[in-house]
């Protein structure tokens, strides 16, 4: 049916506010400054904008600890910047999206005041709260996910309050009705104000019973969702995403098969392949191309026609996925091509994260004292007391840590990057004068260039969207193959996820002519038994 949904042919580009356009120069990126970037995006030809949370915060979570749903944090801008961005995006054929955060909110939101002030407020129970064992101490011996325990106490009513993430978040209380109408009628006051849909953060966990695992999907999660379809979703065509650490193929089709309350779910198999069991992240493992490809191949081969997917390799969370996958040295632009590419290939919506398009790399962080993630200080304790050392800690940190993707975004090579005219929040990555859009957008084979390509292939190609997946070769160390078919179409895919050139034997499948609709090197117009690769080839060819 080419009649589907809008999100299907669309691509996302998702924007960290705080680090995409600072245009009042205080070094914080805001809405004007992003509405005076939406040509960018629109020459990019992406379809939405992911937009991370742009409410008043205290920003110790960089505004995933909101103070207050249905107001603009004041260094970003006001809520009629707010209402001028949804329409010169729409203007440009852009929705926007917006970062759902109900699992919790900031312990400086009027309800948590409240709650925390007496036992006896209405707002007491919008919250998990209590008793402590004797002796002092907590609940339970629950960890928080940034570290430490995930309770704190109250003196004011003698209670703990459970927050899984940092204290400065409290978890909110989704076994209470009054709650979720609070949630249902503030979701409700964004879509009037024309938004295209929601990403759900850790949407998994309002589904949680507060005596199981953290990253257990918590056995209310479907009455959760259920509920929010029947009294906000229902009838709307908005797009919703949700975010889950611990979804996996036993669940994704709850999720987001047909008729299910969410089109398409964030999940993370491919990314912790590269973390360690214990130490997680601040250990990091090697993640190769087999690896790689037989994690996504799972995950097609499982969606199948059945549900949709979320196609990412970089996030506001996660390392610049060159430095991850590709190579961050020569090889920046040819192997963040050939990884755009098979993200571009795959079956899904893709998410292009801020920077991306431009070949954005890591920075270094030389101390734990520039580092700016809560998270690794909340985690650092812990780890080294569980005999992690403090070099493999900022290892971590470094290869695999969140503050990677939030060094302010790279317009030109001048001193504040084209990001801000004052002093940025984040210093840029050193590479800012040579990496920048305006370099990028100059070179007919650059990365932007390369990018635009892609998601305009997605307009133009059914194939692309409503194509199954078939993969090839699935145990070649190096090259990732597969084919889209739907009826007589069929796009046949190579990628040399390697910096080495590679010699294979295809199968049938994979061979005849074709038109080269992605190619990286030159143009092949068509495939047979034997080929080699080179370094970092993509090539896919239309039958
Ligand atoms: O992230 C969910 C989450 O658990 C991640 O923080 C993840 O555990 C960690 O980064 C491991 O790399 C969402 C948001 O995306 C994140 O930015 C917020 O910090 C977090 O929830 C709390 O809202």
């Amino acid at each position: 049916d080419v009649a589907s949904p809008w999100w299907k042919s669309a691509v996302g580009y998702q924007i960290y506010p705080r680090s995409f356009c600072d245009s009042d120069g205080d070094g914080v990126g805001d809405i004007p400054g992003i509405i005076s970037r939406l040509d960018h995006l629109a020459d990019l030809g992406v379809g939405f904008i992911w937009l991370s949370p742009v409410y008043a915060s205290p920003q110790r979570d960089n505004g995933y600890d909101i103070s207050d749903y249905q107001a603009i944090h004041h260094e970003y801008g006001t809520l009629e910047d707010f209402d001028r961005l949804v329409t010169e995006a729409r203007d440009r054929g852009i929705g926007i999206v917006m970062d759902l955060v109900v699992n919790h909110c900031s312990d400086e939101h009027a309800w948590f005041k409240a709650a925390a002030a007496s036992r006896d407020a209405p707002e007491h129970d919008l919250f998990v709260w209590r008793e402590g064992r004797p002796g002092g101490l907590p609940p339970t011996d629950k960890r928080a996910i940034f570290g430490g325990p995930a309770w704190t106490y109250v003196a004011a009513v003698d209670r703990w309050y459970l927050h899984l993430f940092s204290p400065g978040q409290p978890d909110l209380n989704w076994d209470n009705p009054d709650l979720r109408d609070r949630i249902w009628s503030m979701m409700e006051w964004w879509i009037d104000r024309g938004i295209a849909g929601f990403r759900m953060d850790v949407i998994d966990l309002i589904g949680k019973d507060v005596d199981r695992g953290l990253f257990d999907e918590g056995p209310h999660i479907w009455d959760r969702l259920g509920e929010m379809h029947d009294r906000v979703l229902k009838g709307r065509d908005l797009l919703t995403v949700g975010e889950s650490w611990a979804v996996s193929r036993d669940t994704v089709l709850q999720y987001v098969a047909d008729a299910t309350p969410l089109a398409m779910m964030f999940h993370f198999d491919h990314v912790k392949l590269g973390w360690d069991p214990q130490f997680h992240k601040f250990r990091p493992r090697e993640v190769t191309p087999l690896m790689l490809k037989r994690e996504i191949t799972a995950w097609q081969t499982h969606l199948r026609e059945y549900g949709w997917d979320a196609l990412f390799l970089s996030n506001h969370d996660l390392p610049r996925h060159i430095s991850r996958y590709g190579d961050d040295g020569v090889g920046r632009v040819a192997s963040g091509k050939a990884l755009a590419a098979m993200l571009h290939l795959l079956r899904g919506t893709p998410f292009v994260y801020q920077g991306e398009e431009i070949g954005m790399i890591n920075t270094r962080a030389a101390s734990l004292a520039d580092v700016e993630d809560l998270e690794a200080h909340g985690q650092y304790e812990g780890f080294m007391a569980n005999g992690l050392t403090h070099a493999e800690f900022m290892e971590g940190v470094n290869l695999n840590g969140r503050d990677n993707a939030r060094t302010p975004m790279q317009w030109d090579g001048g001193p504040g990057a084209g990001f801000t005219a004052g002093t940025p929040w984040m210093p840029l990555n050193p590479n800012s004068r040579e990496v920048h859009v305006a370099a990028d957008r100059a070179d007919p084979d650059g990365l932007f260039a390369f990018y635009r390509h892609l998601i305009g292939l997605r307009r133009e190609l059914p194939v692309l969207i409503h194509g199954g997946f078939q993969a090839y070769l699935e145990d070649h160390p190096a090259v990732f193959a597969f084919t889209r078919g739907w009826h007589e179409r069929r796009l046949a895919v190579l990628i040399n996820l390697t910096g080495e050139a590679q010699a294979l034997e295809l199968p049938d499948a994979l061979c005849g002519s074709g038109r080269p609709v992605v190619h990286t090197h030159a143009a092949r117009r068509g495939l047979q038994g034997r080929v080699t690769l080179e370094p970092w080839e993509a090539v896919a060819l239309l039958r």
